[in-house]
């Protein structure tokens, strides 16, 4: 399939397109940087929601549970499963498909898991594409679930619009354990599996940290919920669409995509930097360089001197 189809095919949502768009993007290659570009213009009305929390505590549940809310409210869902900790045996990602079933055969909705094959780095900027493309395919809301609280999934949270962060009592609810950097990127809490013992407590504690926390404009709402039951998932929806309300009021909505926009941006002039490291009209240059900086003389010197050399080279090219 060439670009053009490719890109036709997703702007009518075929599925077929989305699905061969979402592997060229999650292969890293840059035919898959250059549907992102073209997409892009096309994005900006999904609310791409981020869910992240602890292995086990049931972001996968809530997923398909939201899921099912969003449809009974007539919107459209795309979900991506992000999963750095297992790229290779795709064995929890499996488990996932299995009970997000309820979802999956409704036209309504489209799921895939992105294998991660690179780089922590890579994988962010391939959520970022697959949530881009998902969104100019149109998608009402984009459901993106990381497993975990590292950096990964700050990083990868970072293009959410509202990020879900989500607790369970016995289960990483260990307040103290949960990392400042994750209460900080929350906009909602979700103490999930509410029907077991301690839920009151995870709430109350989690109430207690998030008062100590720097005050804002908005204040994250605590949601109990028991996703494999669906209780507290409507109000969980409500809660969502409150969050996105007040990101227009606020103008935040708009920043955000200029922020997006900023940061494709930065990736062209990364994709740039690797391109000129990899030609070979520059090698010599390059070697040249290379065992100079060896012997002590500073490096962006080289840098421009390659920069202004590919310019040249590449205006002669064309
Ligand atoms: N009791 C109870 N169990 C739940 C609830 N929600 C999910 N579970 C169970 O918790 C287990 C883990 O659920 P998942 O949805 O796979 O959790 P997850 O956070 O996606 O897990 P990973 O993707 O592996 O990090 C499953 O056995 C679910 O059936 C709930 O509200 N109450
Ligand atoms: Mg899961």
């Amino acid at each position: 399939m060439d670009m053009e189809t490719l890109y036709r095919g997703i702007r009518e949502g075929r599925r077929r397109a989305v699905a061969r768009g979402l592997s060229w993007i999650d292969e890293g290659q840059a035919r898959g940087n250059d549907l992102v570009g073209r997409l892009f213009p096309h994005a900006g009305n999904a609310h791409v929601i981020g869910i992240t929390g602890a292995p086990g505590v049931g972001k996968s549940t809530l997923v398909n549970a939201l899921t099912l809310q969003l449809r009974r409210n007539h919107q459209s869902v795309g979900i991506l499963a992000v999963d750095p900790s297992s790229p290779f045996t795709g064995g929890a990602i499996l488990g996932d498909r299995i009970r997000m079933q309820d979802s999956v055969d409704d036209g309504g909705v489209y799921m895939r898991s992105l294998a991660s094959r690179g780089h922590v780095g890579g994988l962010s900027r391939a959520t970022f594409g697959a949530m881009t493309l998902l969104d100019a395919a149109g998608f009402d809301v984009v459901l993106i679930e990381t497993v975990g609280a590292g950096q990964a999934e700050v990083d990868v949270m970072r293009f959410a619009q509202t990020v879900l962060v989500v607790l369970a009592p016995g289960l990483g609810d260990d307040i103290q354990a949960i990392k400042a950097g994750i209460l900080e990127i929350g906009n909602i809490f979700v103490v999930n599996k509410g029907d077991r013992e301690g839920s009151d407590r995870t709430i109350r504690s989690l109430r207690s940290m998030l008062g100590l926390a720097h005050p804002q404009a908005w204040v994250p709402p605590i949601i109990k919920t028991s996703a494999d039951r669906g209780e507290g998932v409507e109000e969980l929806a409500q809660a969502i669409a409150g969050h996105r309300t007040y990101l227009v009021e606020h103008a935040i909505w708009g920043q955000m995509r200029e922020h997006q926009a900023e940061n494709l941006l930065e990736q062209a002039l990364q994709d740039i930097a690797a391109d000129i490291a990899k030609d070979r009209r520059l090698q010599d240059t390059w070697q040249k360089s290379v065992s100079q900086i060896r012997e002590g003389q500073p490096a962006p010197h080289f840098a421009r001197e390659l920069m202004a050399q590919w310019l040249k080279a590449t205006a002669e090219g064309e």
